[in-house]
């Protein structure tokens, strides 16, 4: 295969690809363009939905979650095993879908569809585990507990760099909690979203009485987006993206008391100590800086390397930078594909002129491929050794840039790490225990997510995913992140004859 792809032949792959998962007729008709990142090309024409259409869309959705919230929830985890065992079956396919779709190399194709697939295992697992409490009460012959209920409807608003994992990681566990899901994906990458539309819609036929609405696509623009963030039958928006469209999401959801779980921008920051392993760091920070060609929202970004081996890292990981391999992402050998567009292109030159204004030293950085595929934009990754965390530095920047700073002492390296406005993922590299621990404590880093000698990146589904601060608060996938889709309620029963009242008060008639 050749460094780039050849222009010409992905919209015919892409259509086999679409047949076989079950996608055709008038799914792939519209007058919406999906294209590819890897040469540009239109790949096929999809639908617009507007406001009225999403409109429709919520109702049959919410009409399917009255039904659906009657099946008992072990039930409801046998649709999800069904959905799991049908992305098995097209598990290559699909994953050649998100790489033709979204640019991802094939690896990481393959991952993100395994991370669907993991997490139908851990939503069906979950469906028998729905756990409420049984508390303590001060009045005799009384019992108190706390219950889960299914909440309604579910707005997954999803983003273009993990075009299906996301959606699954709120939709596996919404099905399981007796909830509805209408999903907007990305304008970016409908394709990947029609497949898996067809691929529910397999096993929702296989597990036989699946209330029609249940899971819903609605493929458009901003109005459709709007038109599901300010419906108030939608009591949950779960939005990946912006902390730019956060901002706006957010207070609007909170303007009708709806709950808002956001998974917004990351700044994520590595430190390096002395004592770090440098074979494992360079390798960490390899996949991390470079891997997704950075547009993960778990991205390494900026690098806190001690002054003692500053010096030896970099040249190492300049090494690296200039030897990863830039390209076709369906090539064994390639492990940074294209930038998703020409936009993302714009914003990382600005950030690597406004890095070299500040007085930063960039390595890599440029086009590649241009001349070939004129509508393409793959880039090199860029290395950027910074005199200060700046503003640019301080900024997300959805695109393969890793700002290296230097530190002195260790709380240094904490306060830099802090000092970002965002609050997803961190790392520490070190085999110092007591630096180690302290970055995991109350002191250390800020984030939702903090890591021991792994890189930033790259979470596995079993624990809460998301980040504090600009990232939004928001936690999805494992440990207890259920709760998010479902509404508590706490019951207290009098099984006795008499009527204590709590706190003591009386109130004789
Ligand atoms: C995202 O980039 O929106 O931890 C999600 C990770 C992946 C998910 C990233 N499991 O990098």
């Amino acid at each position: 295969m050749s460094r780039f792809p050849e222009p010409g032949i992905l919209p015919s792959e892409a259509r086999e690809i679409l047949t076989r998962l079950g996608v055709g007729g008038d799914a792939l008709r519209g007058p919406r363009a999906a294209c590819s990142p890897l040469t540009g090309e239109v790949l096929a024409h999809v639908p617009e939905m507007g406001a009225g259409e999403v409109e429709r869309a919520i109702a049959r959705a919410h009409a399917a979650y009255l039904a659906w919230r009657t099946v008992p929830a072990p039930r409801r985890g046998e649709l999800v095993r069904l959905f799991g065992a049908e992305l098995r079956a097209v598990k290559a396919d699909l994953a050649a879908l998100v790489t033709l779709e979204a640019g991802k190399i094939a690896s990481e194709g393959a991952g993100e569809v395994q991370e669907m697939i993991d997490i139908c295992d851990f939503a069906t697992g979950l469906s028998r585990q729905l756990h409420g409490l049984t508390i303590a009460t001060e009045r005799p012959d009384h019992r108190m507990m706390e219950t889960w209920h299914p909440m309604g409807v579910v707005g997954v608003i999803s983003a273009f760099n993990f075009p299906v994992a996301v959606w699954s990681w709120n939709a596996a566990l919404a099905f399981v909690c007796g909830d509805a899901v209408v999903w907007k994906p990305s304008e970016k990458t409908p394709l990947t979203a029609l497949a898996v539309d067809a691929v529910f819609r397999r096993a929702a036929a296989r597990f036989g009485d699946v209330p029609e609405g249940l899971s819903t696509l609605v493929l458009g623009g901003r109005d459709a987006g709007e038109a599901l963030v300010d419906d108030a039958r939608v009591p949950i928006i779960s939005a990946t993206g912006s902390t730019a469209m956060g901002r706006s999401v957010g207070p609007r959801v909170a303007e009708r008391f709806g709950r808002a779980i956001l998974e917004l921008g990351g700044n994520n920051a590595a430190i390096v100590c002395p004592s770090a392993d440098l074979d494992l760091t360079v390798r960490a920070v390899a996949f991390a800086a470079m891997g997704t060609a950075g547009q993960r929202c778990t991205s390494l970004r900026r690098l806190i390397v001690h002054d003692g081996i500053y010096d030896a890292l970099v040249a190492r990981l300049k090494t690296a930078y200039g030897s990863v391999s830039v390209g076709d992402p369906r090539a064994a050998a390639t492990l940074v594909g294209p930038l998703i567009d020409g936009a993302a292109f714009g914003t990382m030159q600005l950030a690597l002129d406004a890095a070299r204004a500040a007085g930063g030293t960039v390595t890599g950085g440029e086009r590649v491929g241009e001349a070939a595929l004129p509508g393409a934009f793959y880039v090199r990754p860029a290395l950027v050794e910074m005199p200060a965390q700046t503003d640019t530095v301080a900024a997300e920047t959805f695109a393969p840039i890793l700002y290296v700073l230097r530190y002195g002492a260790f709380a240094e390296a904490v306060r830099l790490n802090n000092e970002v406005p965002q609050g997803l993922a961190s790392s520490v590299f070190t085999t110092d225990l007591r630096e180690a621990e302290l970055f995991l404590s109350v002191t250390g880093s800020d984030c939702g997510i903090a890591n021991v000698n792994i890189g930033p990146s790259g979470a596995e589904i079993g624990g809460a995913f998301g980040g504090e601060k600009e990232t939004g608060g928001g936690r999805e996938a494992g440990s207890d992140s259920w709760k998010a889709y479902m509404r508590r309620a706490t019951n207290t029963i009098n099984y006795g004859m008499k009527l204590p009242l709590a706190q003591g008060v009386t109130f004789e008639v």
